[in-house]
């Protein structure tokens, strides 16, 4: 039987196991939405293109599928780079579906034209136009395959709207062939004995772990590792919730806001073993002062990633899952070196308790006035053991990596990467479709939450009970704590007096809003809104100047840090 284009694509997304997409119709696609109407496969229709990215971002993160989304072209498919370019710089599976003008017009300045391949080739894993519907299964078929192995990533897939009309006799792919393109999957037996020697070798180790635990799922092995070894582990903002921060052997997050303990223990370990983590800028610091004491065992999929930011005794290129497995399996074959390594570095854990107990992460309470990280252990305290926590950008962000307690993988969904304000309430959203029992929290800034505050609309529209903690403090606030830090207090641009009423504007979409400016009420205030069955808003007000501490300014090593008072 023959099929059009766009009757195609959605059989072939069924095929996939998709059964769930996000988008925002147009000209360019009213065929493929033309057949959804018929289709199995369940649409959520945000009310802009970026959010229906980030949602799509949201419920991969959560459920490691493939996030699926559709926009039309031009506008519609230029509104979406935000959200790619977020995914892309997260390593987050997803398959981006544009359409695109017909391909005898392509070139031609078109209505609604915009070359998505150029516009996204630096910020997606790759991307296809296609141009004869003869390639449309195979295109899809590696897409998919390509967003899902190695390094995820997005892909995009530019579709004419010829293509998506015109019809062949439909025959879905069963393998990829693709030349040059080999994501590696086991690492080199020998260089992880080597890696298991060192270990073995080493006094004051640390386990750095970055996004790519979450994506392999080694939060298992993570946990064998630094049991069998009483190793230390800080780990980045993107990999917080890939280990239980209440473990003993938990020090938390490391870098610009990391803790006294964490950027200590990097900066005086012997042997730094770094799990899927890239050595972003905002976890080294100055390069030439981070752990500068130690050898570097680097474990990554991606062999671009190993020595990208800093040097690297031991790389080994694989995948984490069966690279942890068998540096397990190898580990377990030395007993008695083990137990060596273990009794060596009792001093080392000692330093490290020394450093918990003299700076932990702390603030200064306060009876008259809410203090923002007063809420977010509130917010810990009271949600469910598997609540799903997203964040959007700036000081709140900071202060839930600090203060919020994560006891599971996948439940912190936050724009580490490209730092996304308006990320987090679609990313909520699309967490909340994929599990529609579970507590699904967007901590928010008043200015973050206005990017994307039209959102609120999808979820009345679809009964998402997400609910959105605004931590108010009328001030854009990450950017005024560098202006008053750095420049002098000029508060350029960085003050968002107007008197919005954010429960109101709950309302006006149907949701419900609470609010307080009271400390004795934000418990009742998280209490009523987790028992509520819909979405809820909660604005807290909360003091203004508050920082997030500790903090290494821009240009210093992560030992020399500003801490709380
Ligand atoms: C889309 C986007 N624009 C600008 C920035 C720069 N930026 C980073 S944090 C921040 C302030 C965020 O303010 P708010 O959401 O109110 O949160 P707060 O820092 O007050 O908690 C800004 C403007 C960004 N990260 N993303």
């Amino acid at each position: 039987m023959k099929l059009t284009g766009s009757q195609i694509l959605l059989e072939s997304l069924r095929l996939e196991g998709v059964d769930q997409v996000f988008g925002y119709p147009g000209g360019a696609v009213i065929n493929i939405y033309d057949d959804l109407y018929d289709s199995q496969i369940h649409h959520i229709l945000t009310r802009h293109e970026q959010a229906a990215v980030h949602a799509a971002d949201g419920y991969a993160r959560t459920t490691g599928k493939v996030g699926v989304v559709i926009a039309t072209s031009g506008p519609g498919a230029t509104n979406t780079v935000t959200g790619i370019a977020t995914a892309y710089m997260d390593s987050i599976p997803m398959v981006i579906i544009t359409g695109q003008v017909p391909t005898a017009l392509i070139g031609n300045d078109a209505f609604q034209e915009a070359d998505m391949c150029g516009i996204t080739r630096p910020c997606t894993k790759h991307n296809f136009l296609v141009q004869d519907i003869r390639d449309l299964p195979r295109m899809i078929k590696e897409a998919f395959y390509i967003a899902r192995t190695g390094r995820p990533g997005p892909v995009l897939i530019d579709l004419p709207k010829d293509i998506q009309v015109a019809s062949m006799k439909f025959v879905y792919p069963e393998a990829v062939k693709m030349r040059g393109y080999k994501p590696t999957v086991e690492g080199n037996e020998r260089q992880i004995g080597k890696a298991a020697q060192m270990i073995l070798k080493a006094k004051r180790p640390v386990l750095y772990v970055g996004g790519g635990a979450t994506l392999a799922n080694v939060t298992p092995e993570l946990l064998q590792l630094t049991e069998l070894l009483q190793v230390p582990v800080t780990t980045t903002l993107m990999a917080m919730a890939a280990f239980p921060g209440n473990h003993s052997l938990s020090l938390g997050m490391l870098g610009m806001h990391g803790t006294y303990s964490a950027n200590m223990a990097v900066t005086e370990c012997d042997l730094l073993v770094a799990v899927g983590a890239r050595f972003d800028d905002r976890v080294t610091g100055r390069i030439d002062a981070f752990a500068s004491k130690a050898k570097i065992i680097q474990f990554d999929i991606d062999p671009t990633s190993i020595r990208k930011n800093v040097r690297v005794d031991l790389p080994v290129v694989g995948d984490l899952k069966s690279v942890l497995n068998s540096l397990l399996t190898q580990l377990k074959g030395y007993p008695q070196e083990v137990s060596d390594m273990v009794h060596n570095s009792v001093n080392w854990r000692a330093d490290i308790s020394g450093w918990k107990a003299k700076h932990p992460l702390r603030y200064t309470s306060s009876e008259s006035v809410i203090k923002p990280q007063y809420v977010i252990e509130k917010l810990s305290e009271l949600s469910a053991a598997d609540a799903i926590i997203t964040t959007e950008v700036g000081q709140h962000q900071m202060w839930t990596a600090q203060f919020f307690q994560f006891r599971q993988p996948r439940t912190f969904l936050t724009s580490g990467g490209l730092g996304t304000m308006g990320y987090g309430l679609p990313a909520a959203l699309g967490a909340q479709v994929a599990f529609p029992k579970r507590q699904v929290i967007d901590i928010s800034g008043d200015g973050s939450f206005q990017m994307n505050s039209q959102e609120l609309a999808t979820l009345v529209q679809y009964r998402l009970p997400v609910k959105i903690a605004i931590l108010n403090n009328n001030y854009l606030g990450m950017v005024r704590q560098w202006q008053q830090l750095f420049f002098n207090k000029r508060y350029s641009q960085t003050c968002m007096e107007l008197p919005i009423d954010f429960v109101k504007l709950a309302e006006a979409y149907g949701a419900t809003g609470l609010r307080t400016d009271k400390v004795a009420d934000v418990e009742g205030v998280i209490t009523q809104a987790l028992e509520i069955d819909g979405p809820v808003l909660m604005e807290f007000k909360v003091c203004r100047e508050e920082n997030v501490l500790p903090m290494v300014p821009a240009g210093k090593g992560i030992h020399e840090m500003v801490l709380a008072s």
